[in-house]
């Protein structure tokens, strides 16, 4: 998940800072173009590699465990574990998700994005906010700049909010998109489904209760985008997403058949081949404080092609908004003092919209903006 915001010590940054017109992303347009923007040019140490060597991540079965095996259940938190050990990412596979709703999910994104850019923008992101349609983020920033679009809303497992969004569809762009509203509510409410699942193997691997992530995340308040990446003339010169960290718990993606994803690990970017009937899993920042730091989250982004234009579904998991991010007692000892402090999602998700760009110091970052923010307020 990557979240744009202001950052101080990055100057040529923010847009408003260059005085000049926002540069509008058409993917329309750009897709053709051989010359792009020099905004979407990346430095040449962060420019992408063709072909850089696959990552060999586990593909977990979740059919045992979601039958209620005990001895599948405990194969697969201890791939689970050893996964998040290493570099936090792993694919699910005989998830129980529906086929056909990923499909409609995957094909119902050419509804919204193949529309002309002024409908797009009926649900055009707000500077501050989290949710709605982002074309590049050309309003924002003035450099390094991603090569896609994307369309995020919120999603809500809270009892009286099972409409919510149906209705985000429905009240930001009319009647006509109250379906697609109806498959990324019921798209989400799968993957949130999921979630609370592999929130169970990750209590296991790491020796708490089953049941104690899964509890903490029943109310989640999480977010879903959907990314459209349009192919690029010059990829190797641009990134469709930039490297960066989830500050959220957990994010299940599901790409398409084009490949693009690639993570950090051992200091080499590695790509992660799509497959179909997979998840990829990652957690984020958020569950590495719930773990105490025993696990970690890792960098990751995403390539650009020059023919075809590519799709990623992610829903990233979050707590309850105001549910006080702690770790068990359990994963707290000599050898593992107490890695960050207490803190609640609202004030992560601020934290990163407003003050700082997610990267692989988020946490450390943002530990001090809070400690210091409660001497200031003296809470
Ligand atoms: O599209 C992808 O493969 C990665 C997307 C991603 O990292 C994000 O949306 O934060």
């Amino acid at each position: 998940m990557t979240i744009n915001c202001m950052i101080a010590s990055e100057p040529s940054m923010p847009q408003s800072a260059a005085k000049k017109a926002p540069l509008i992303f058409d993917a329309k347009q750009l897709q053709h173009q051989t010359a792009i923007p020099p905004q979407f040019i990346w430095p040449d140490d962060e420019k992408p590699s063709a072909d850089p060597p696959e990552l060999d991540v586990p593909l977990i079965d979740l059919r045992g465990f979601l039958s209620g095996d005990p001895a599948a259940a405990r194969r697969a938190s201890d791939l689970v574990g050893e996964a998040c050990r290493k570099h936090g990412f792993f694919l699910v596979v005989n998830h129980g998700v529906d086929e056909a709703l990923v499909a409609a999910a995957h094909r119902k994104m050419d509804d919204f994005f193949l529309q002309p850019l002024p409908d797009k923008q009926r649900a055009a992101r707000k500077l501050g906010e989290h949710c709605g349609y982002a074309s590049s983020f050309t309003g924002r920033f003035s450099a390094k700049l991603p090569w896609k679009e994307t369309l995020s809303f919120e999603y809500s497992a809270k009892s009286g909010e099972h409409h919510i969004v149906e209705d985000y569809f429905t009240n930001t762009l009319g009647q006509d998109f109250t379906h697609l509203g109806k498959v990324y509510q019921e798209y989400c409410s799968s993957m949130s489904r999921l979630s609370l699942g592999i929130m169970e193997l990750l209590g296991m691997s790491l020796g708490v209760e089953r049941c104690h992530f899964k509890e903490f995340f029943e109310a989640n308040e999480s977010i879903m985008r959907l990314n459209y990446y349009p192919p690029c003339q010059r990829p190797y010169e641009t990134l469709g997403t930039g490297p960066h960290c989830d500050p959220t718990s957990l994010t299940i993606l599901h790409q398409d058949s084009v490949g693009g994803l690639q993570v950090h690990v051992d200091g080499q970017w590695r790509s992660i081949a799509p497959n179909v009937d997979a998840f990829v899993v990652n957690i984020g920042d958020t569950f590495m404080a719930l773990s105490n730091g025993r696990y970690n989250s890792c960098l990751h982004r995403a390539v650009v092609n020059s023919t075809t234009s590519r799709k990623s579904l992610a829903f990233f998991l979050c707590p309850d908004k105001n549910r006080v991010v702690r770790p068990p007692p359990q994963l707290v000892d000599a050898a593992f003092p107490r890695a960050y402090p207490d803190f609640d999602w609202a004030d992560l998700l601020e934290f990163t919209q407003k003050h700082y760009r997610a990267d692989m110091n988020t946490m450390t970052s943002f530990s001090t903006w809070i400690n210091d923010r409660r001497v200031t307020h003296h809470v």
